[in-house]
């Protein structure tokens, strides 16, 4: 197993974020990445830096008036007069347009953001962007006969939709995984989200793709983020119909629900014809993540990994949400060591 892990990470470092209508500290802390880190290093694990590639490779995923905004986001956040963490503040709400897009920032920033707990700090396109290429360079290692790698990165990926940043997300690291498998030859590939969150980006970039099978287990909608995606009658649409499979459990869902929907996710990826596969690794399905509520002990982790590697495909792993800053690195261990013994 290959280990791509972000080395621009720490740049991505808001000091707080809105949480029910209070300023509290971020969750999504760069102590995150120092924890998973630790972990791998004391497992003997070779932590490499990702290849450099062209913005040109995340066009299969995101808009180029996205990836236009968010790398000028912070220096037009500082033109305008602002100081301190970049907040959206203004949205276009139902009823209103989306066929043009404004020229004042604060609207364009509203426009391109879905929730007030992702800000935007002086680091975080240059964190994002080189989360990206570890995600690209995971895929390369696969294309090249690798039989798995883990991306280790922040900030997470799987709520950055094709134009829409949230979640605490901004590029789709699993999505550009994926997509660069495609397009480096595998002919169908699927992504397999086991985040407690719906994986409402990857959702919307793959939907009406019948190439990129996704599958997810995760909370509810109904109570639980991101609310407005993830229910189980949302199967893909047109040549895509059929090619997505959500899996939502009520908050509070015993392990063995979870291990249910987990078989059925592998059987429908094995029908799939994927011949590789992205996982969405957040382990906020721990039974002691503080914003979640899934009751995954640390072994199960490992149980997870030791199903993914009877799938016998290859397996790019992509670090997604945890919270429970030190077990984070626990449970990503013990995935990627009953995935690899
Ligand atoms: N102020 C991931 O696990 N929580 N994202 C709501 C809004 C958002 C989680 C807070 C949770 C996002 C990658
Ligand atoms: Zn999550």
């Amino acid at each position: 197993m290959r280990f791509f892990a972000n080395p621009a990470q720490a740049g991505h470092c808001p000091g707080f974020e809105f949480f029910r209508g209070k300023r509290v500290p971020c969750f999504e802390t760069p102590e995150r990445f120092h924890f998973v880190e630790q972990a791998l290093r004391e497992a003997g694990c070779v932590l490499e830096a990702p290849a450099a590639f062209a913005d040109e490779a995340l066009l299969g995923v995101h808009s180029a008036r996205y990836l236009e905004f968010l790398k000028g986001a912070w220096a037009e956040w500082l033109a305008t007069g602002n100081e301190g963490d970049a907040f959206p503040a203004v949205w276009p709400g139902a009823g209103m347009r989306r066929d043009r897009l404004p020229q004042n920032f604060a609207a364009r920033m509203g426009f391109f953001a879905f929730d007030t707990g992702t800000p935007l700090a002086a680091g975080t396109w240059q964190a994002a962007r080189s989360g990206a290429d570890c995600a690209l360079s995971a895929a390369q290692s696969l294309l090249a006969g690798e039989l798995s790698a883990f991306v280790l990165t922040r900030p997470p990926g799987h709520h950055a939709g094709i134009e829409t940043f949230g979640g605490y997300c901004f590029l789709n690291n699993a999505a550009l995984a994926a997509q660069a498998l495609r397009e480096g030859g595998a002919s169908r590939v699927a992504v397999l989200d086991v985040d407690y969150h719906h994986g409402n980006g990857t959702q919307e970039i793959f939907y009406a793709r019948p190439d990129v099978f996704f599958a997810s287990i995760h909370g509810d909608p109904m109570t639980e983020y991101p609310f407005y995606l993830g229910h189980a009658d949302e199967q893909g649409e047109g040549a895509g119909l059929g090619a997505n499979l959500n899996l939502p459990l009520p908050a509070g869902a015993p392990a063995a629900d979870w291990f249910s929907a987990l078989e059925q996710a592998l059987e429908a990826i094995a029908h799939s014809g994927a011949e590789a596969l992205v996982v969405s690794l957040g382990v906020d399905a721990w039974e002691g993540d503080p914003i979640s509520r899934f009751r995954l002990k640390t072994r199960d982790y490992a149980t997870l990994g030791e199903r993914l590697r009877r799938l016998g495909l290859p397996v790019a792993f992509v670090l997604e949400g945890g919270y429970a800053v030190r077990e984070i690195g626990l449970n990503v261990l013990a995935c990627l060591h009953g995935f690899e013994p």
